[in-house]
C-alpha cells in the first residue's frame, strides 16, 4: 500500500458515507460490479465472511445437517403455496430461455428455497421416526428488491443466505424449534458481540406463508434497526401444499409441521457497523481474519535480531491456534498501524530492540489499550488481552443499544425517539393505529412480545387511540 493512499474515513457520525467508504478501504466489498444490487467480495472481506459463517456452521452442526438444493425452481412449484407466491411474485427473477429456445417451464432463481426443498421433503419424510428433520444450506438467493439497494444490507443477489428448514410431528414441537432457533441466533450474535432485540412481527409483516415470524433486530449507529435474522413458524401450510406427511405411531397419515429460519450477510453489515470507528473496522477476535499482527520495529542496527524475534512470536502464537501475521513490509511502522487498524485487527504486537532487552512485547488493542506482555508468557498474555478486548467491545455495543432504546407514551415522544433510535411504545395491536404511528413518525411497529435485555414494560393507553395497549417496539428500519 502506498502511504499516499492514507485518506481519512468520513466520520462515523455520517454513517452512510462512513459505511460506503469503509467497505472498499478495508477491502470488504467492491461495489463497482456493473449490475445493480450485486457486489464483489474482496479476498479480505471473503475471509471475514468465511470466519463468520464457520461460527454459524459450528452452531448449526450440533443438531442440523447441511445439504444443497438447486438454484432453479420450476414455476409450478413456486406457485403452489398461494400466500408465499403472493409475497414474492414482485421479487422473482425468471429464466425463460435455454440459449435461443424458450423453455417449456419457466424457472425461477430461488428468492428463498421453500419451494425447492419441500417437494423433496415430501419424498424424504415417511414416518414419525424420520422426524424431526433439521437441514440447512448456505447459498445465494435472488430478490429483485425495489427499495434502495446497499452492499451487505439490501442485495439483489444475497450471496450468503443461510437457510434452515425443519420438519416436526406437531405444531408444539415446531414451536419448540422456533425457541431453539432464536437461542441459536442469540449465541451466534454473542460471538459477533452484536446485541439483538427479538420480537414477534405484526401479522401483516410476517413471512409469506408463515403462521408467525420472530425477528432478530439490531440498532445501527444511526439508530435505525436492521433485521439480521428471522425465524418462522410455518404451521402445516407448506406441508399441506407439498404433501409432506408422516405415518404416526398409530399408523395414521398426518401432515407435518415446519419451521424455517434465515440469516444473510446482513450479519456482517451489523458486525462492521456496530464496532467500527473513524479509523476503520474493529473486529471481535472470533471472526477476525487476522487476530494478532506483529510489527517489527527495525529501525537501527539490530534488524535481523528483531526479525527473528517477530518470526518466533508468530510461530508460537500460530502454534497456539491464533490467526497471526508478521508485517515485515518495508514501510514505516505508522503506515502499518494505519493499514491494520483499517482492517480491524484486534491486537497489535510491537517488537523492537528495547522490548527484546526487557523480555517483553508491547501489546496495543484496536481500542488503543496498551500493555506489556512478558515474552515467556506470550500465549497467556495474548489470550488475556483478546478476552478483555472482546468484553470491552461487547460492553460498548450494549451501551450503544441501551442508549438508543427509549420509552414513549405519546406520539410526540415516539417522534422524538425515532430520530436516533428505537422506542418501546404502548400499542393496542390494531393495524389502523400502526398505520397512524407510521404516518406521523415514519417509524413502523416492528414487533410485540419484545425480548431484550433492555426491555421495559410500557403497557398502558395506546399512543394512537388511547385504548389499553401492550409493549411494542417501534423504529425506522433499513
Ligand atoms: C427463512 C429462511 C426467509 O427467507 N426462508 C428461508 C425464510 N426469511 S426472510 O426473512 O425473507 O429472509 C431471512 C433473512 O435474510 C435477510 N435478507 C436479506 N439480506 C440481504 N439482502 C436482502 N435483499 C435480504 N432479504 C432478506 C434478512 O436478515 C432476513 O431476516
Ligand atoms: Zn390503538
Amino acid at each position: 500500500m502506498a502511504e499516499e493512499d492514507q485518506g481519512a474515513l468520513p466520520s462515523k457520525g455520517d454513517f452512510s458515507a462512513w459505511y460506503n467508504e469503509l467497505l472498499w478501504r478495508a477491502e470488504i466489498m467492491d461495489v463497482r460490479y456493473p449490475v445493480k444490487g450485486l457486489y464483489v467480495w474482496y479476498p479480505f472481506g471473503f475471509s471475514l465472511r468465511r470466519n463468520v459463517y464457520d461460527l454459524l456452521r459450528l452452531l448449526l452442526d450440533r443438531d442440523h445437517q447441511e445439504a444443497l438444493f438447486p438454484l432453479l425452481i420450476p414455476e409450478h412449484e413456486l406457485a403452489k403455496e398461494a400466500e408465499h407466491i403472493k409475497g414474492f411474485e414482485d421479487e422473482v427473477y425468471w429464466v425463460t430461455h435455454g440459449g435461443l429456445s424458450p423453455l417449456d417451464v419457466k424457472l425461477a432463481l430461488r428468492p428463498t428455497s421453500e419451494c425447492a426443498i419441500y417437494p423433496m421433503y415430501a419424498l424424504w419424510v415417511r414416518s414419525h421416526a424420520d422426524l424431526p428433520l433439521k437441514i440447512y444450506q448456505i447459498v445465494n438467493t435472488f430478490r429483485y428488491e425495489t427499495k434502495h439497494t446497499r452492499p451487505l444490507i439490501r442485495l439483489r443477489e444475497i450471496t450468503s443466505f443461510k437457510e434452515a428448514h425443519t420438519v416436526h410431528t406437531t405444531w408444539e414441537d415446531a414451536e419448540r424449534q422456533v425457541g431453539e432457533a432464536i437461542a441459536l441466533y442469540r449465541e451466534f450474535y454473542e460471538k459477533l458481540c452484536v446485541p439483538v432485540i427479538i420480537s414477534r412481527r405484526p401479522e401483516w409483516d410476517k413471512f409469506p406463508g408463515a403462521d408467525y415470524t420472530m425477528a432478530v433486530d439490531t440498532v445501527m449507529p444511526d439508530g435505525r434497526t436492521l433485521q439480521i435474522g428471522t425465524v418462522h413458524h410455518l404451521g402445516d401450510h407448506f406441508s399441506k401444499t407439498f404433501q409432506i406427511t408422516y405415518e404416526d405411531v398409530a399408523g395414521e397419515q398426518r401432515f407435518a409441521h415446519q419451521t424455517c429460519y434465515g440469516i444473510s450477510e446482513r450479519s456482517i453489515a451489523a458486525l462492521i457497523s456496530m464496532h467500527g470507528d473513524d479509523r476503520g473496522l474493529i473486529l471481535p477476535p472470533d471472526p477476525a481474519p487476522v487476530q494478532v499482527v506483529v510489527i517489527p520495529i527495525t529501525i537501527g542496527k539490530r534488524k535481523d535480531e528483531v526479525s527473528a524475534e517477530a518470526a518466533g512470536i508468530e510461530r508460537e502464537l500460530a502454534g497456539a491456534g491464533f490467526r497471526v501475521k508478521v508485517d515485515s513490509r518495508d514501510i514505516r511502522p505508522g503506515a502499518k498501524y494505519y493499514y491494520w487498524e483499517m482492517r480491524g485487527v484486534p491486537l497489535r504486537l510491537e517488537v523492537g530492540p528495547r522490548d527484546i532487552d526487557a523480555g517483553q512485547v508491547t501489546a496495543v488493542t484496536r481500542l488503543g489499550e496498551k500493555s506489556q506482555v512478558a515474552r515467556d508468557a506470550l500465549v497467556a498474555g495474548v489470550t488475556g488481552c483478546l478476552a478483555s478486548f472482546a468484553a470491552t467491545l461487547k460492553e460498548r455495543a450494549e451501551a450503544h443499544v441501551r442508549t438508543h432504546i427509549r420509552v414513549s407514551r405519546s406520539m410526540d415522544e415516539v417522534l422524538a425517539a425515532v430520530g436516533d433510535g428505537v422506542t418501546l411504545v404502548p400499542w393496542c395491536g390494531s393495524r389502523e393505529c400502526a398505520d397512524l404511528i407510521e404516518e406521523k413518525t415514519r417509524a413502523a411497529v416492528l414487533g410485540t412480545d419484545v425480548r431484550s435485555a433492555y426491555l421495559v414494560d410500557v403497557s398502558g393507553p395506546c399512543v394512537a387511540c388511547g385504548k389499553q395497549g401492550s409493549t411494542a417496539l417501534v423504529g425506522r428500519s433499513y
